[in-house]
């Protein structure tokens, strides 16, 4: 859903760093004779040649496409290396891509806040960086400036194909009597080229980016002059640059909002939105996505780089099509247990390596009937609060299929026609760390059966899952984007036959409803002239202090979020060793040792709380530990 937030400056120097066809790169290092020879990595099913996932420009100049399939690329580029995904337990195995996204994210932190928004992209926050180097060594007091810089793109200047390209960027880049913010910019492209060199020095892999005041316009521009090319986004170029982008290459309106806007509206570029008042598109859309546009049309997003260098969720999934659809319960569990080893695999891998606990199990499924009546109806995804191990995955996955089958099929009772399953995919998210300074959490989570593990370390799972279920649920009343940065590793999505292993957000996001009123209560509004206030609805509370008040009789039901769906004992057996504690004793220093989002929840609620504290003693699990 897209959030409204109001622009917390415009002198921010925000970069979007985005590897160029990331998989051929990689596969191009491991075998170093593909370098500069037309290369595609391809699904690894041999059905016509497999699906395109990534090309390489040596191909894309021969007119490859990623909806090709292996055969007719090799029709159109018969010189063209088809390199296959890596395959484990019958289904594309990402690890080597997930690697190498790493080592890159690891070297672009180096210079500010790094939030990884996929497998293969970055966000940075060059604010402090480029205000330090403006006031260091700016740039008009540099005698040479790196050819890399120069070769930037800077979007109003004009100067693309001039043979003085360079000469152009240069004077840009050191005009002293230039606007404040364009020096700006002019540090953080300094500083980004700096990064995307380095990037290739120590992985051999090439970049692109693009550099602006906010995420919304470095995502536009990292996508313009690709590969290893960045593209800088003056103020004073946004008007213009809006104006005729077409509406659906905007982040976030390339689904069903940006269709909705052209259908209903006539409205075919950003620029188009103009018309409209804030007021009209809130009417039309609600209050917070009526702003979030209003502020779009104008280049305006105030969302923040989140510090984050792993992913936000693990996924592993499988396309099922044409005649491998699954259509008994039993070959569903089979790959079910495939999926499930695999997440467990590297559900184990993170908290082994970056101490993270995962508190939420999703089942995502794509489904037809064989005797289709419905054919709109949505396999519904399900959640359930995760338990780590193998075998607890598999199990409470199968519950939760067996619980969404039930939903499609025939709520009424009627399970007469059969059914096919397309997609499957089990994602484990709301991934949280623990917090510094609590070994005795850690120790306790190793204490336990690895079935009880994570609900024992899931204080928040009664409330995550209403939360889940309005994210998930895709009823109604929400609203979404189709095109999510938040993505982490990639499958194929356009034409592969077999796709694989995947934890892309668009597979987590709400579904656009016609209806989008109750997504927009107006405690989620950041308008534009307003700052958010933490109100909260009498009577409800958040998530955070909804669990604070659970009891733990309470919290023995977590299965609800199952709507039926059949308890394992194992999620009944949770009675004991639930968690305890008073919020009027919550010592200062347990709240700040707390994962920041849970942190700011509580202060946003319990400003007058905050003052109450109790000092008492400096250790989380005081007051965390089971009875
Ligand atoms: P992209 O960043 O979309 O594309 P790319 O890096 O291959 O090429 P470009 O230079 O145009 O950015 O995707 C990153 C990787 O994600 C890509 O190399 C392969 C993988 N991927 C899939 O597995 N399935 C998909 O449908 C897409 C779009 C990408």
């Amino acid at each position: 859903m897209p959030v409204a937030r109001p622009e917390s400056s415009d002198s921010r120097v925000i970069a979007h760093v985005d590897m160029d066809c990331f998989y051929v790169q990689v596969e191009q290092r491991k075998q170093p004779h593909l370098r500069g020879q037309p290369t595609a990595v391809v699904q690894y099913n041999s059905w016509r040649g497999g699906g395109l996932i990534a090309v390489g420009y040596e191909a894309r100049k021969d007119g490859v496409k990623r909806s090709m399939r292996g055969d007719e690329a090799k029709k159109v580029c018969p010189q063209i290396h088809l390199i296959t995904v890596p395959v484990a337990r019958g289904k594309a195995d990402l690890n080597i891509y997930r690697n190498a996204g790493s080592e890159v994210v690891s070297i672009l932190s180096r210079k500010g806040r790094c939030e990884r928004a996929s497998i293969d992209e970055v966000y940075l926050d060059l604010t402090d960086a480029a205000e330090k180097l403006l006031k260091e060594t700016p740039p008009e007091s540099l005698e040479s400036i790196h050819e890399e810089v120069l070769k930037s793109h800077v979007l109003g200047l004009n100067s693309n194909g001039d043979d003085n390209h360079k000469e152009i960027v240069k004077k840009w880049l050191q005009n002293k009597n230039g606007d404040p913010r364009d020096k700006l910019l002019a540090c953080g492209a300094l500083i980004v080229a700096e990064l995307r060199l380095q990037v290739l020095q120590e992985t051999q892999f090439t970049c692109s980016a693009g550099i602006a005041h906010n995420k919304m316009l470095a995502k536009l521009a990292s996508g313009m002059n690709k590969p290893a090319q960045q593209t800088v986004v003056p103020f004073s170029s946004v008007k213009e640059l809006l104006e005729l982008l077409p509406i659906k290459k905007m982040k976030q309106l390339g689904g069903k909002l940006g269709s909705s806007l052209q259908v209903d509206l006539g409205v075919n570029t950003v620029g188009d939105l103009l018309k409209y008042s804030e007021e009209k598109l809130q009417d039309l859309y609600g209050v917070n996505t009526g702003t979030w546009l209003w502020n779009t049309a104008r280049g305006m997003n105030g969302e923040e780089v989140e510090e984050r260098l792993l992913p936000k969720s693990h996924a592993s999934g499988k396309t099922f099509r044409g005649p491998s659809a699954l259509k008994t319960l039993s070959s569903v569990e089979n790959w079910l247990k495939e999926l499930c080893e695999e997440l467990s695999e590297r559900l184990q891998t993170d908290l082994e390596t970056n101490k993270r606990i995962a508190h939420t199990l999703t089942l995502h499924a794509d489904a037809y009937k064989t005797t289709d009546t419905d054919s709109h109806k949505k396999f519904p995804s399900k959640s359930c609060p995760l338990r780590y191990g193998a075998g607890k995955l598999l199990e409470d996955a199968v519950n939760l299929f067996q619980c969404g089958l039930r939903e499609y099929m025939n709520p009424m009772g009627n399970q007469s026609c059969g059914w096919k399953i397309t997609n499957l995919s089990v994602t484990a998210s709301k991934i949280i760390a623990i917090p510094s300074g609590t070994s005795s959490i850690t120790k306790y989570f190793h204490s336990q059966d690895p079935g009880e593990k994570s609900d024992l370390l899931s204080p928040l799972n009664d409330s995550y899952q209403s939360e889940l279920k309005m994210e998930f649920g895709g009823e109604q009343g929400t609203i979404t984007h189709d095109e999510s940065e938040t993505s982490f590793d990639r499958i194929d999505l356009s034409s592969g036959h077999e796709s694989c292993s995947t934890s892309n957000q668009n597979e987590l996001q709400p579904k656009l409803s016609t209806k989008v009123t109750n997504i927009n209560h107006p405690n989620n509004i950041r308008s534009n002239s307003h700052k958010r206030k933490p109100t909260k609805e009498k009577g409800k509370t958040s998530s955070i202090l909804r669990f604070l008040q659970t009891n733990s009789s309470q919290r023995g039901q977590t299965s609800s979020v199952m709507e039926g769906g059949s308890l394992t004992k194992s999620q009944n057996r949770q009675t004991t060793n639930t968690w305890d504690y008073n919020l009027d004793e919550i010592d200062q220093s347990v709240v700040e040792e707390l994962p920041r989002e849970i942190r700011e929840e509580l202060y946003a609620l319990l400003p007058r709380k905050k003052a109450n504290m109790v000092k008492r003693g400096s250790s989380i699990a005081h007051y965390f530990s089971p009875k």
